[in-house]
């Protein structure tokens, strides 16, 4: 296989505006970007997407877009993202951009210009919807309340189906999408690398009905979605040396399955979120609850088998700014020791699969969350709704408190921990949000210095995805299914076999007593000893 095929990448995530502040507003910027490519470049990742850039009231921070040839002020100007790309580019790194199709903040001139009348030609861009009786369906917005808003000055209601800033593009109108074709050529030409589309599968609305749940059955993976992206992708990147992942709602294997086949020329990759659901309980997010260790192996190999079987393509990952920290989450972060334990463990454990890996910033350095407690702290538009929604319910605002500390988007999202200093070294203002308290003890240049940090582990898996085929061609094999702490599974190619062993518990687990383990280590976290594997302890061994 050629040695710049981009299934063995890694791709790193930034959310800029919690990454470098250069001006000292508390706000990340591009020159911050621009500042750490060498510390990105040493980490050796490939690609860095970049969360959305362009112009927007930053309700929902940059998913709310309202011009999408801008750049946003507070990110810095044109020629600063140019020069961003050209110093990526000088240090071998690609740009990938978050191309937010779905919708537009009602702050862009198409929505500000259907609002003025019935009649406007941009009413189309839009779903707006009469109704005598209350919303035109039941359907509930991914942020609380009806996905409908009424606009009294027209008397019909615009389908949201994100926060009511948010309106849903019609991508029925041929019009839309030629727009939006544009606007991905746009950015093509400036010469990124690659494209997120953020909840791709939810661009093609069904039938407008009442439902029994909330609605998604009408909406997700919806009756044209493959058609549109399969023209999108003819329109746009198609043939260009582009890598493209779409971000999959509620999706199902068969589709991703579709989204990702080469030959049916829709997308490179996709996300899925299955398994990251396995702590919501009843499947609700706003639920404090433990999370399923036989649920999140059966999903993540479900899926593994699934699309490699059918000839797609995953990404792979624990983190985005979307979801809590892993170390918090599936791993421990009570004290210094164990969190270093289980990042590295769960690090390990995710690198060895099949699929493009994803890299969410600090996760690097095993950041975890901030553990908020007072509901000022939060800046998150979903959260702020959700802590309304709950007191609704009667939840008392401790409970509400315990809940976002477990599943808040801001966890994600507090400042980069780059120091041990002022700020942790982010800005020389004050942060836009609360950094982490343990910034002191979990900062990148601590996590450099020390040659057993997290940090390095990060390296050496990057190093190992670029250097040997079994993990991105090989099958995988997941083995002892229903042991309660342990994680095993083996990636087999051409004459090659890696065993991967990983203990999601912090105690000691005994290694299955059939289980071949001679061979060849590759990498280990923790130690193995009698048969025995470390809590958070991690291996991974050619067997011959
Ligand atoms: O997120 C889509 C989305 O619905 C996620 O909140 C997803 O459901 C969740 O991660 C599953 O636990 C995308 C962006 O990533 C997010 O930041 C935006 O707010 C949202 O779209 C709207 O654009």
């Amino acid at each position: 296989m050629a040695q710049n095929d981009w299934r063995k990448s890694v791709v790193y995530q930034i959310y800029p505006k919690s990454f470098n502040d250069t001006t000292g507003n508390g706000e990340g910027d591009l020159n911050g970007i621009i500042e750490k490519l060498d510390y990105l470049k040493y980490l050796g990742v490939d690609y860095l997407w970049l969360t959305p850039i362009y112009e927007s009231p930053m309700n929902d921070n940059g998913y709310d877009i309202s011009n999408y040839f801008k750049i946003n002020e507070q990110f810095g100007t044109i020629e600063d993202f140019k020069r961003l790309v050209a110093e990526a580019h000088q240090r071998d790194l690609k740009i990938m951009l978050d191309i937010v199709i779905n919708h537009t903040s009602t702050h862009h001139e198409w929505f500000k210009e259907a609002m003025r009348s019935k009649d406007s030609p941009y009413r189309d861009y839009y779903f707006f919807r009469e109704s005598n009786d209350g919303p035109p369906t039941n359907w509930e917005s991914k942020f609380g309340g009806n996905a409908w808003q009424y606009d009294d000055k027209t008397d019909e209601y615009y389908l949201h189906l994100f926060d009511v800033s948010q309106a849903d593009l019609n991508w029925d109108n041929p019009e839309v999408r030629r727009e939006l074709h544009k606007i991905v050529n746009y950015w093509i030409d400036f010469g990124v690398d690659g494209f997120r589309f953020d909840v791709i599968n939810l661009i093609s609305k069904g039938a407008f009905k009442d439902s029994p749940k909330i609605g998604k059955e009408f909406y997700t993976d919806g009756p044209r979605v493959h058609d549109y992206l399969n023209e999108l992708n003819r329109h746009t990147f198609g043939g260009k040396d582009l890598m493209t992942v779409g971000e999959m709602s509620s999706t199902t294997i068969d589709h991703c399955i579709k989204y990702t086949k080469p030959e049916r020329q829709e997308l490179s990759s996709v996300f899925n979120f299955h398994h990251l659901k396995v702590d919501y309980e009843n499947g609700d997010k706003w639920t404090y609850a433990d999370y399923d260790f036989h649920q999140l192996k059966n999903i993540l190999m479900e899926w593994q088998l699934g699309i490699h079987q059918g000839g797609g393509w995953n990404a792979i990952f624990w983190c985005n700014h979307d979801q809590p920290r892993v170390v918090s989450r599936f791993g421990d972060d009570s004290n210094e020791e164990l969190r270093q334990a289980s990042a590295k463990t769960l690090a390990i454990a995710l690198h060895m699969l099949q699929g493009t890996p994803y890299i969410y910033q600090g996760e690097e350095i095993g950041m975890t969350n901030p553990h908020f407690s007072m509901m000022n702290q939060y800046r998150d538009v979903e959260s702020l709704n959700a802590f309304q929604e709950l007191k609704r319910k009667g939840y008392s605002e401790d409970y509400i408190l315990k809940i976002l500390d477990q599943k808040s988007r801001d966890n994600s999202r507090t400042p980069m921990q780059w120091t041990n200093g002022e700020a942790s070294g982010f800005t020389s203002g004050q942060p836009w949000i609360d950094i982490a308290p343990n910034y002191k003890e979990v900062n990148v240049e601590q996590a450099i210095e020390d040659d057993h940090s997290v940090f390095h582990m990060y390296r050496r898996l990057i190093d190992l995805r670029h250097n040997h085929d079994i993990l991105t061609y090989g099958d995988i094999t997941p083995l002892y299914m229903t042991h309660d702490q342990l994680f095993i599974y083996r990636r087999n190619y051409q004459s090659k076999s890696w065993l991967v062993i990983a203990n999601f518990s912090k105690e000691a687990v005994m290694i299955p007593r059939d289980l071949d383990t001679e061979g060849d280590i590759i990498i280990q976290n923790g130690t193995i000893t009698n048969d025995e594997i470390s809590g958070f302890g991690a291996i991974v061994i050619e067997t011959h």
